[in-house]
C-alpha cells in the first residue's frame, strides 16, 4: 500500500502537469482544424447556392434574397450570410451580419489567414467568396459562421484530454504496482528457496525437487557459502575482544534485549542455613562456573533445581530470588523436587546411567524403569517451569547438560517458536556405546528439539551424528553438520567452553610468593618443598586413583624426591547418594592414606588429600602455590580445571600435565600430555615438570594462556547466542522462528 501511494501520487501530478501543460497546443491546433473545416463548408455552401443566388439577383427579388439567406442561417452553425454586389453596395445581407463587416472592406478577409472575427456575440468565422458571375464580376458572397462551439469543443477536449492523463496514470501505476508485487514475491520466494538452499533444487511451483542433476552443483553452493559464512565469522570473532561487557553490548545489538532462560539442575547459588544464619554458596561446578559471567552479562532467569537448606526461605511468592546477593544482576526460578523425583530422575537416570554412559570409564551403567519415569516426569515439569517463566512467544532458552536430554522437544511443543540451544557438557559416546541405553531412541529424539546442539569437540559432534544415523529415521546432512528430524532441523556444532577471562582480579589479589608460602604454612609443609596441585570433584571420571598411582610410581622409581615433593588433592564431595561414589571416595581415601604411610618415615607426606568444598579463592591460592597441576581425567568432556590453572598463573611459571582423554588436550598441546592408564608415563611427565627449567615453563604457560584468553567464556556463549540470532533472522526472513523446518 505504501508503495502504490509513494509511487502512484507522484505519476499522477507527473501526468497532471504534462495535460496542463499540452492544452494551449491541444487547443491550436483543433482551432486550425475547425478554421479548415468551416473554409471547406463555406466553399461548398457558396457553390451550392450560387446558381439560385444568381437567379434571384437576376430576377432582383431583394425579399426573396433575404428570405433565401434567413433560410440558410438555419443552419445553427451558419450565423449570417450577405453578399456585396460591388465595394461600395449596401450589403445585402440577415440581420445577423455584425456591423464590422462592410462591403468596402471585404477586400480584407479574402487575403485573411484565420478569418476570424472576435464580436460582441463572441468568435466568428468569416469567409468571403466571389460570385461566378458575368453580370457580377465584382460580388461577393459573405458567409458568417458561429465559432463558439469550437470554445465548448475546446473545453470539452481539455477536461477529456485531463480525464485521460488521469486513467493513463491509474492505469500505468496499478500495471506498475502488480509487476511490483510479483516480482517481490518472486524474488522473495526465490530468497526462500536460496536460503533452504533449495534454489536449484526446486523448480518453481514443483513440490518436489525435480532437477536431479543440479543437485552437486547446489550442494557446493551452498558449501560454499557455508565456508564463506564461517570464515567470516571467524574474521569477526577475532576482531572482538571478548569481555562480559563486549559479550552484553553484542547481545544487546545482535539479541536487542530478548528472553534469555537458562535450565540446569544446579543452581548457580545455592542458599544453605548455618546455625542461625543463611550463607550463599557457589557450587564446585564447571557447568556453573561457565554460565555465571554469561547469565551476569545478559541478565535472565536461571530455572533451576532448589536443593539447599534454606532455598525455600529466600524465595518470593514465584519461587524466584535475584541473585548475586551482593550484587543482583539476575534470578533463580527455583524448582521443588520430591525425593523421589531426585532419586529417579537425577541418582536414577541421569547419574547412575547416562554419566557412566557418556563417559569410558570403565563403570556399568545402571538403567531403571522407574528411574526412567521419574527422568521423563522432571523433564516435563521443567518444560512447564520454561513456559512459566518465558515473557515472549519465542525465548531464547538454553538448556545444560545430561539431565535434559527430554526437555528440548518438550519446551518446542509448549513453544514452538523458542530457539532452544542444547548444551550437552559431557562427552558422547559411539553409537555401539550408547545402543546400552534401552530408552536411546528417546533421549536422541528429545534432543532433536533443538535448534542447536553443542558439544565441546568435533568428535562428539561426529558421535551424535552417527548415533542420530544409526538409530533414528532422520536425515542427516554431514556437510552442514545439521539433523533433520520431524521436521525440523538441528545445527550440530562444536563450542569449546572454557572460563571467564581475565579472571576475576580478586583471585590474583594475593602474590604468587605469598600464596607459596602461606599454603605450605597452612597444610603443615616445608617452604622448600615442590608442591602438586590436583582440584576435582570426588568423581571416578576424574582419575584421581590413577593420578595417585602415578605419584606412587614418581616415589618408587626417584625415591630422591620422597620429602621433596608432595601433592595437595582438592576433592569436592559429589553424588553422595550413589554407592559407586561411595566406594570410590573409599578407595581415594584407602589408597592415598597407603600411600602416605608407604613414604611417611621420610619427611612430609606424598599426598595431601582434602575432601571438602573450597571457594574459587582458596582454589586460585593453590593454583598460584603449586609447582605443577596433573588433570588426570579418565574422560572428561572439557575440564575447566586445567583452564583455571593456566589462567592463574600470571607469573607464567607451572607446569600442567593433562589427560589426553579431556576435551582440553585438544587445545592446550603445550601441557604434557599423558595417558593416565600409563602409570610409567604420568609418573615421567611429573618427573619432567620437577625438573622444567622456568624458560621452557614460561614459553609453554605463555602459549597456553594466549590460547584460554583468546577463547573464554564469553566467546564461548558469544558464538551460541550469535549462531542462535542468526537462527532467528533467517528464521524471520523465511517467515519461520525456533527450529528451522525443513
Ligand atoms: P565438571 O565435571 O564439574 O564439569 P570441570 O570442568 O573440571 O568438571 O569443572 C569443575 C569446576 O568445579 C571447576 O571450576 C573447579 O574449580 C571447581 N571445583 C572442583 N573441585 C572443587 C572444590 N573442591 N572446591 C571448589 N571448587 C571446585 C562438567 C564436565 C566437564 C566440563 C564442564 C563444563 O564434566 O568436562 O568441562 O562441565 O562444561
Amino acid at each position: 500500500m505504501r508503495l502504490s501511494l509513494r509511487f502512484v501520487l507522484p505519476l499522477m501530478l507527473v501526468l497532471a502537469g504534462i495535460a496542463y501543460a499540452i492544452a494551449p497546443l491541444v487547443d491550436r491546433l483543433t482551432l486550425s482544424w475547425f478554421v479548415h473545416d468551416l473554409d471547406s463548408r463555406s466553399s461548398l455552401i457558396v457553390n451550392t447556392i450560387q446558381e439560385p443566388l444568381q437567379e434571384l439577383l437576376a430576377a432582383g427579388k431583394r425579399i426573396k434574397i433575404l428570405e433565401f439567406f434567413n433560410r440558410l442561417t438555419q443552419d445553427e452553425r451558419l450565423f449570417a450570410v450577405g453578399y456585396c454586389a460591388t465595394p461600395t453596395a449596401r450589403a445585402l445581407a440577415t440581420r445577423s451580419l455584425p456591423p464590422e463587416i462592410r462591403c468596402a472592406e471585404l477586400a480584407r478577409w479574402e487575403g485573411a489567414r484565420d478569418h476570424l472575427l472576435l464580436s460582441a456575440k463572441g468568435p466568428l468565422h468569416v469567409s468571403v467568396q466571389p460570385m461566378i458571375s458575368a453580370a457580377a464580376p465584382e460580388g461577393r458572397l459573405v458567409l458568417v459562421h458561429d465559432m463558439s462551439f469550437v470554445t465548448r469543443r475546446s473545453e470539452e477536449t481539455k477536461r477529456y484530454l485531463f480525464y485521460l492523463f488521469m486513467g493513463l496514470a491509474a492505469v500505468v501505476s496499478l500495471v506498475t504496482v502488480i509487476i511490483a508485487q510479483l516480482s517481490w514475491r518472486g524474488w522473495m520466494a526465490g530468497m526462500r528457496s536460496l536460503l533452504r538452499g533449495e534454489g536449484l533444487l526446486r523448480q518453481p511451483g514443483a513440490a518436489q525437487p525435480n532437477l536431479p542433476e543440479f543437485k552437486p552443483i547446489a550442494r557446493d553452493l551452498q558449501r560454499l557459502i557455508r565456508e564463506l559464512e564461517s570464515d567470516a565469522r571467524a574474521r569477526d570473532e577475532d576482531q572482538i575482544t571478548w569481555t562480559a561487557e563486549s559479550l552484553r553490548a553484542i547481545l544487546r545489538g545482535e539479541l536487542r534485549g530478548e528472553d534469555i532462560i537458562v535450565v540446569s539442575n544446579r543452581e548457580p547459588y545455592i542458599h544453605q542455613r548455618r546455625g542461625d544464619h543463611i550463607e550463599a554458596q557457589r557450587p564446585a561446578s564447571g557447568l556453573v562456573t561457565a554460565l555465571e559471567p554469561i547469565m551476569r552479562a545478559c541478565s535472565g532467569t536461571w530455572i533451576a533445581h532448589g536443593s539447599g537448606s534454606a532455598d525455600r526461605e529466600v524465595v518470593d511468592r514465584h519461587d524466584r530470588v535475584a541473585v548475586p546477593p551482593d550484587k543482583p544482576a539476575y534470578r533463580i526460578r527455583r524448582v521443588w523436587l520430591t525425593a523421589e523425583e531426585e532419586a529417579g530422575y537425577y541418582y536414577g537416570f541421569a547419574n547412575e546411567g547416562m554419566w557412566p554412559l557418556c563417559h569410558i570409564a570403565h563403570v556399568r551403567p545402571t538403567f531403571r524403569s522407574g528411574d526412567w519415569a521419574q527422568y521423563v516426569a522432571v523433564n516435563r515439569k521443567f518444560a512447564k517451569a520454561v513456559a512459566g517463566e518465558a515473557k515472549t512467544k519465542a525465548p531464547i532458552v538454553l538448556v545444560q547438560d545430561y539431565h535434559f536430554a527430554l526437555l528440548p522437544s518438550m519446551i518446542r511443543e509448549e513453544l514452538p517458536d523458542a530457539t532452544i540451544i542444547t548444551f550437552w557438557h559431557i562427552p558422547w559416546p559411539n553409537p555401539e556405546s550408547f545402543a546400552i541405553c534401552p530408552w536411546r531412541d528417546e533421549v536422541v529424539a528429545g534432543l532433536l528439539g533443538s535448534s542447536i546442539l553443542g558439544f565441546h569437540t568435533q568428535f562428539h559432534c561426529n558421535n551424535f551424528v552417527d548415533t542420530v544415523d544409526r538409530f533414528l529415521e532422520a536425515r542427516v546432512d554431514r556437510e552442514s553438520f545439521t539433523v533433520s528430524f520431524g521436521g525440523k532441523l538441528t545445527a550440530v556444532r562444536r563450542y569449546p567452553i572454557s572460563i571467564a577471562w581475565p579472571p576475576e582480579a580478586e583471585m590474583l589479589q594475593k602474590s604468587v610468593a605469598d600464596c607459596r608460602s602461606g599454603i605450605r604454612e597452612q597444610n603443615d609443609l616445608p617452604p622448600e618443598l615442590m608442591l602438586g596441585i590436583g582440584v576435582d570433584r570426588l568423581d571416578y571420571t576424574k582419575g584421581i586413583v590413577e593420578r595417585f598411582r602415578a605419584i606412587e610410581r614418581l616415589l618408587e622409581l626417584n625415591p630422591e624426591w620422597i620429602g621433596r615433593f608432595s601433592f595437595v588433592q582438592i576433592a569436592a564431595p559429589t553424588r553422595a547418594g550413589i554407592e559407586e561414589y561411595q566406594q570410590h571416595e573409599a578407595q581415594v581415601r584407602a589408597m592415598a592414606t597407603r600411600i602416605n604411610t608407604r613414604f611417611k618415615s621420610q619427611g612430609p607426606p606424598p599426598i595431601v588429600l582434602k575432601v571438602e568444598h573450597h571457594e574459587p579463592r582458596e582454589v586460585y591460592e593453590y593454583f598460584r602455590a603449586a609447582d605443577l597441576c596433573f588433570v588426570s581425567s579418565l574422560h572428561d568432556g572439557m575440564n575447566l580445571v586445567a583452564k583455571e590453572f593456566v589462567a592463574a598463573r600470571d607469573d607464567e611459571r607451572g607446569v600442567l600435565i593433562l589427560s589426553q582423554f579431556t576435551g582440553a588436550a585438544r587445545e592446550l598441546p603445550e601441557a604434557l600430555i599423558v595417558n593416565p592408564y600409563d602409570a610409567d608415563q604420568c609418573a615421567a611427565a611429573l618427573l619432567l615438570a620437577l625438573k622444567m627449567p622456568a624458560t621452557e615453563q614460561r614459553d609453554r604457560m605463555r602459549l597456553m594462556r594466549g590460547l584460554v584468553a583468546e577463547f573464554n567464556v564469553f566467546r564461548w556463549a558469544g558464538r551460541m547466542l550469535l549462531d542462535a540470532a542468526a537462527m532467528r533472522r533467517r528464521g524471520r526472513l523465511i517467515g519461520r522462528s525456533g527450529g528451522v523446518e525443513t
